[in-house]
C-alpha cells in the first residue's frame, strides 16, 4: 500500500504548493492552459490547500478515537461560513506560499481569492457564531463535527432596485463546491409521517413499529476545518436529500416511469432552499422535515461511530459524545435520540432518558416571544408521530416531577408542559430543548439573566444548576486578520504576533493610547480601511464617500427591534437642521447600512426603502451634501463585511434595550476600532465593562425602564407633542419630502411609530439626538478619538470566540484539548 501511505500533495512550501496548482489545474480542473480563467486558477488553489488539510483531518479523528476523547457535536441549522481560502491559508500558515506560488505561475493573489463565491449558509447572528464556534474549536484542538444542512440555495442574494430590495437565488453551487468531499456512501434513512403500530415481541417486551408515509436519504458532505496554528482538523458535515433508489425502483417495476422521478424531485426539495427568519408564516411543514432530516441523520451518525468503538456501548454516549443544540432548531433531537434508544436498540426508558439530559446542551438565542419555536399539534403528529408520542411521555414525567417539587399548581403545570395549549394545541419546542438538557444557557450576561426572569423562569426555579451564561465571541482570525491587514502589521510590530490566539494580549497596546506617533499610524491605517470602502460603496452603491468624514456604520438583518429607523431619524434632524441654517457647523459624516429584510417583512422591506429614498434626498441636495451622505451597500454578506468593519469609526448597535440577545457585529467593530453609540442591550454592556464607560456612547432607556414605560401604557403620541423637532422629522417622512410627494409610501412606517410603536423609537430619540451631539463634538478632537479607538481595541479581548469556546468546553461539555501529531 505504499501509493496510498505516501504524502506527496501535503508540502508547504511555495514550490510544493505551485506544483500541487499545477496539477490540480492539468489533472481536476482539465482545460487547456489558453482557456484558464481565474476561476479556474481559484478552483485549482482550494484543492491544493484542501489536499495539505486531509493528513490534519484524518490524524485528529483517529487521534480522540485511540486516546477515547470525547467529541463535540455542534448541531446547527445554519453556518454562515463565508470565503474560505483566505481563512484555511491563514490557518494553515502558508499565506505568503500561496500569493509566492500563484507569482511564479503568473495570476494575482487577491483575483484568484476574489472568485470564491461564499455559502450563505445562514441569515446572520446565529449562523455566524456557529462559523466562529468551529474556528475556535479547531483552534483550541477540541475534536469537533459541525452538523448541518448542505442548502442548495443559501440566503438570497439581495438587489436595490428603485430604493426596494429585490431578492435573488444564490446560487453559490454552480461552478461546484471544491472544499466539501461528498461521501455518498455514509448515508441514512429518515421516515416522516405515517402511523405507528404497538405491538408485543417473542419475550412479551413491548415494541414500537413506525410505518412512514415516505422515507428520504441523507448524504453526508464533509468540509475540513482547520484549526490556527495547530494539526486539529474538525469537519463539518452537513446533509444533502436524496431519493431512495429502492423506492424509485418498485415505481419503476410497475411501469409508472415517472413517478419515480417524481420522488426524486420531492425529496431533493427537503435541503433545497434555507428559510428566512423573521417570515410570518414560519409554521410550514418544510421547515419542520429539514430539522428533522438534518438531526435524523445526525444522530445515526454519532450512534454509528459508537457502534464501531470496541471500547464503548451506547451507553457511554455522555462520556463520548456532547451535542449541542443551536437554538430550538434541532431540539427535535431531544424525541429522536429517545426513538433510536429506546426503539432502535431496546434500551429501558429511564435509561435512555439519563443519556439524552447527560449528553445535550441547549443554547438559546432569543427572547422575542413571537420568535420562540413551536408547531401546530395535529401537523407535527401527522409529520413525527412516533416523536409526539414520545413527547407525551417525556411531558407526562416531566409534570409529574414539577407536581413532587411544586404540588399541584395547575398554572404552574400549564405553563411549563411541553404542550401549549394557547390559541390551538402545540408542540413547544424550547421546553423540549429545557427539559432534554443538562445545560442551558444564553449568549450575554443581561440576556442569560433576562432568560431566568423570563421565558424560563419556571424552569430556573426547578433547575438552578442547569443554567449558565456564555457571552458570544467573534474569531479574530477572520475578522481581525483576514479583514484588516493593515491592522494586523501595526499590531503584530507593536505587541507580537501572539495576539491572534490569545487576543487578551491586545491589552498591550493600552501604553500606546497617548502616544502621538502610534496615534498616527493607527489613524493610516483607518483612513485606507476608509478609502477602500468608500472604492466598493461607489462601485455597489454609486455613492461617493470622503474617507476624511466621520464613517457612521449601522449593517446587521433589518428588524424593527434593531432600528434602523431609529438611525435614520436622525439623519433627517441633521437635514432639517441643515436645510433651516445652511451655514450650521457640523461634523460632515457619512451614514453606511447594510442588511437583508426577510422577504415577507413588510416593515422591514419599508425601512430599506426609506433608507435608499432619504439617501437620493440627501446625497443630491448640495446644502446638505457637503456635510452628510447616505449609503445602503447592497447584499450585505461575509465577503464584504471584510471591508466594512475594518473602516468604521462609529458603531451603532441601537436595538431596544431586552431584545437583541447579543449581538455579534458589535464585537467585530470593536475589534477593529470603532466606537460604539448603544443601548444597554445584549453583550453592548460588557464591552461598555470592558472599554470603561469613557469610551462608550451610552443612550436610551434600560430594560427597566423599558418595562415601567410598557406597563404604565406607552404613547408615542406624547413624545410627538412634547417634542417639536421630532413632530418635524415624522412630518417630512410621511408628507412626502424623501419621495417625490408621495405621502403613501412611508405612511405605514410612520402611523407604526405615531400610534404603536412596539419598540419605544419616539422614546429613545431625544436621548439618541443628544448622544449623537456627544460623538460629533468628541470627533472634532483627534487625539482624544484616536486614544479611545486604540482603548477599544485594546480592550476587547474577551470577545474573542476562544473565550467563548473554553467556557463551553469547562462548563458544558466537559472536555479538554487533544494534541495532535502528524
Ligand atoms: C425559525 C423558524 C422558521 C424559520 C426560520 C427560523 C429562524 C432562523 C434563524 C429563526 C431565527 C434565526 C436566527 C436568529 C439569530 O440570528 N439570532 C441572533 O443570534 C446571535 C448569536 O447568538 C445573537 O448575537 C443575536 O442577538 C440574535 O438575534
Amino acid at each position: 500500500m505504499t501509493d496510498i501511505e505516501e504524502r506527496s500533495r501535503s508540502g508547504l512550501s511555495a514550490d510544493e504548493l505551485r506544483r500541487s496548482i499545477i496539477d490540480h489545474l492539468r489533472y481536476s480542473i482539465g482545460r487547456p492552459a489558453a482557456a484558464l480563467t481565474p476561476e479556474h486558477f481559484y478552483r485549482a488553489t482550494a484543492l491544493a490547500v484542501r489536499d495539505r488539510m486531509q493528513d490534519n483531518q484524518a490524524a485528529t479523528a483517529q487521534t480522540a478515537l485511540d486516546l477515547g476523547r470525547k467529541v463535540t457535536c455542534y448541531l446547527s441549522a445554519e453556518f454562515l461560513m463565508g470565503p474560505q481560502l483566505g481563512s484555511n491559508l491563514l490557518n494553515l500558515g502558508i499565506e505568503e506560499a500561496a500569493r509566492a506560488a500563484l507569482d511564479e505561475i503568473g495570476v494575482g493573489f487577491d483575483e484568484v481569492l476574489a472568485c470564491e463565491e461564499e455559502p450563505g449558509l445562514g441569515n446572520g447572528g446565529l449562523g455566524r457564531l456557529a462559523a466562529c464556534y468551529l474556528d475556535s474549536l479547531a483552534t483550541l484542538e477540541c475534536p469537533t463535527i459541525g452538523f448541518g444542512i448542505r442548502y442548495e440555495f443559501g440566503i438570497f442574494d439581495q438587489e436595490i432596485h428603485d430604493g426596494w430590495q429585490v431578492e435573488k437565488t444564490d446560487n453559490w453551487l454552480v461552478n461546484g463546491n471544491p472544499w466539501e468531499i461528498p461521501k455518498p456512501d455514509v448515508n441514512y434513512l429518515v421516515k416522516w409521517g405515517g402511523y405507528v403500530e404497538h405491538y408485543a415481541d417473542d419475550s412479551g417486551r413491548g415494541r414500537v413499529r413506525w410505518h412512514p408515509a415516505r422515507v428520504i436519504k441523507g448524504v453526508d458532505y464533509d468540509t475540513p476545518i482547520q484549526g490556527y496554528g495547530v494539526n486539529t482538523c474538525n469537519v463539518l458535515t452537513l446533509w444533502s436529500a436524496r431519493a431512495v433508489e429502492s423506492f424509485a425502483l418498485d415505481a419503476f417495476n410497475t411501469g409508472d416511469y415517472y413517478r419515480a422521478v417524481e420522488d426524486e424531485v420531492t425529496s431533493e426539495t427537503v435541503t433545497k432552499v434555507l428559510y428566512p427568519n423573521d417570515e410570518p408564516d414560519v409554521g410550514k411543514r418544510l421547515r419542520l422535515l429539514q430539522q428533522y432530516f438534518f438531526v435524523s441523520c445526525s444522530l445515526q451518525h454519532v450512534l454509528h461511530i459508537m457502534d464501531d468503538l470496541a471500547d464503548a456501548s451506547v451507553r457511554d454516549l455522555p462520556n463520548r459524545f456532547a451535542l449541542q443544540l443551536n437554538d430550538t432548531h434541532p431540539s427535535i433531537g431531544v424525541a429522536e435520540l429517545m426513538r433510536l434508544l429506546v426503539d432502535e436498540r431496546q434500551l429501558d426508558w429511564d435509561e435512555a432518558w439519563g443519556i439524552t439530559v447527560a449528553t445535550f446542551g441547549y443554547t438559546n438565542h432569543t427572547l422575542l416571544p413571537e420568535a420562540l419555536e413551536t408547531w401546530p399539534l395535529a401537523m407535527f403528529g401527522e409529520s413525527l408521530p412516533r416523536h409526539l408520542e414520545i413527547i407525551y411521555e417525556i411531558n407526562r414525567r416531566f409534570l409529574d416531577e414539577v407536581r413532587a417539587k411544586f404540588g399541584d399548581d395547575d398554572d404552574r403545570l400549564r405553563r411549563m408542559s411541553l404542550i401549549g395549549e394557547d390559541d390551538g394545541k402545540s408542540v413547544r419546542m424550547a421546553h423540549l430543548a429545557t427539559v432534554g438538557s443538562h445545560a442551558i444557557n444564553g449568549v450575554a450576561a443581561l440576556h442569560s439573566d433576562l432568560l431566568k426572569k423570563s421565558v424560563l423562569k419556571d424552569f430556573y426555579e426547578l433547575w438552578p444548576e442547569r443554567f449558565s451564561n456564555k457571552t458570544n465571541g467573534v474569531t479574530p482570525r477572520r475578522f481581525l486578520a483576514l479583514a484588516n491587514p493593515g491592522l494586523r502589521q501595526l499590531l503584530d510590530d507593536t505587541i507580537g504576533d501572539g495576539w491572534l490566539s490569545h487576543l487578551d494580549r491586545l491589552r498591550g497596546l493600552e501604553k500606546f493610547a497617548d502616544d502621538a506617533a502610534f496615534g498616527d499610524k493607527w489613524r493610516a491605517v483607518k483612513r485606507a480601511n476608509k478609502a477602500r470602502l468608500a472604492d466598493y460603496v461607489s462601485s455597489t452603491a454609486g455613492v461617493h464617500l470622503d474617507p476624511d468624514w466621520l464613517f457612521d456604520i449601522q449593517v446587521k438583518r433589518i428588524h424593527e427591534y434593531k432600528r434602523q429607523h431609529l438611525n435614520v431619524l436622525h439623519i433627517v434632524t441633521l437635514y432639517h437642521r441643515i436645510k433651516q441654517n445652511p451655514d450650521i457647523d457640523i461634523s460632515p459624516r457619512a451614514f453606511i447600512f447594510g442588511g437583508k429584510a426577510a422577504p415577507g417583512y413588510f416593515l422591514a422591506k419599508r425601512i430599506i426603502k426609506l433608507i435608499n429614498a432619504v439617501g437620493e434626498t440627501v446625497n443630491n441636495d448640495p446644502d446638505v451634501n457637503r456635510l452628510l451622505k447616505v449609503a445602503f451597500v447592497p447584499n450585505f454578506n461575509v465577503q464584504n463585511a471584510h471591508l466594512i468593519y475594518p473602516a468604521a469609526d462609529l458603531s451603532e448597535q441601537i436595538s431596544t434595550a431586552g431584545k437583541e440577545a447579543s449581538g455579534t457585529g458589535n464585537m467585530k467593530f470593536m475589534l477593529n476600532g470603532a466606537l460604539t453609540i448603544g443601548t444597554l442591550d445584549g453583550a453592548n454592556v460588557e464591552m461598555r465593562e470592558e472599554a470603561g464607560a469613557e469610551n462608550f456612547f451610552l443612550f436610551g432607556l434600560t430594560v427597566d425602564e423599558v418595562e415601567r414605560v410598557k406597563r404604565e401604557g406607552y404613547r408615542p403620541a406624547d413624545y410627538v407633542s412634547g417634542n417639536a423637532e421630532l413632530a418635524t422629522t415624522l412630518d417630512l417622512i410621511a408628507g412626502g419630502r424623501f419621495s417625490r410627494g408621495d405621502s403613501e409610501v412611508f405612511r405605514p412606517l410612520v402611523d407604526n411609530l405615531r400610534h404603536d410603536d412596539p419598540f419605544l423609537v419616539l422614546a429613545d430619540y431625544a436621548s439618541y439626538i443628544e448622544c449623537q451631539e456627544q460623538v460629533s463634538a468628541a470627533w472634532r478632537d483627534v487625539s482624544s478619538w484616536t486614544r479611545m479607538s486604540i482603548l477599544n481595541t485594546a480592550r476587547s479581548g474577551k470577545f474573542s470566540s476562544d473565550r467563548s469556546i473554553a467556557e463551553y468546553c469547562d462548563d458544558i461539555w466537559n472536555v479538554l484539548p487533544v494534541t495532535v501529531k502528524v
